[in-house]
């Protein structure tokens, strides 16, 4: 398999085995997104020793308000924070020697 493929199959697994916890197997209920915030990002980053922080988080991610995470609206979220982190490391990136300042002409030109 690919890179990719993997990291999809990864994702995709990730989020079953915290969705099908309790209730529905294809959504994550508060609870379920509260477990996988801790494990997944751990007490510090997360923050969900704070009930309210998993209240914010939870509405963010339920764009349809049902209550419950499902698939479409974590990867959302999950592409949302992907662009941030990969913002973040490009302005890393273009302060050090390394990386795509110096083959900017030829290799670090947006590939299409
Ligand atoms: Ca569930
Ligand atoms: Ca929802």
């Amino acid at each position: 398999m690919s890179n990719l493929l993997e990291l999809m199959a990864g994702l995709i697994q990730v989020f079953h085995s915290y969705s099908e916890k309790e209730g529905n197997k294809y959504t994550l209920t508060k609870g379920e997104l509260k477990t996988m915030m801790q494990e997944q990002l751990g007490d510090e980053l997360s923050q969900c020793n704070d009930p309210a922080e998993v209240d914010k988080v939870m509405k963010s991610l339920d764009l349809n308000e049902d209550g419950e995470v499902d698939f479409q609206e974590f990867m959302l979220v999950f592409a949302l924070l992907t662009m941030a982190c990969h913002e973040f490391f490009r302005d890393h990136k273009e302060g050090g020697k390394e990386g795509c300042k110096e083959g900017r002409k030829e290799g670090c030109k947006e590939q299409k």
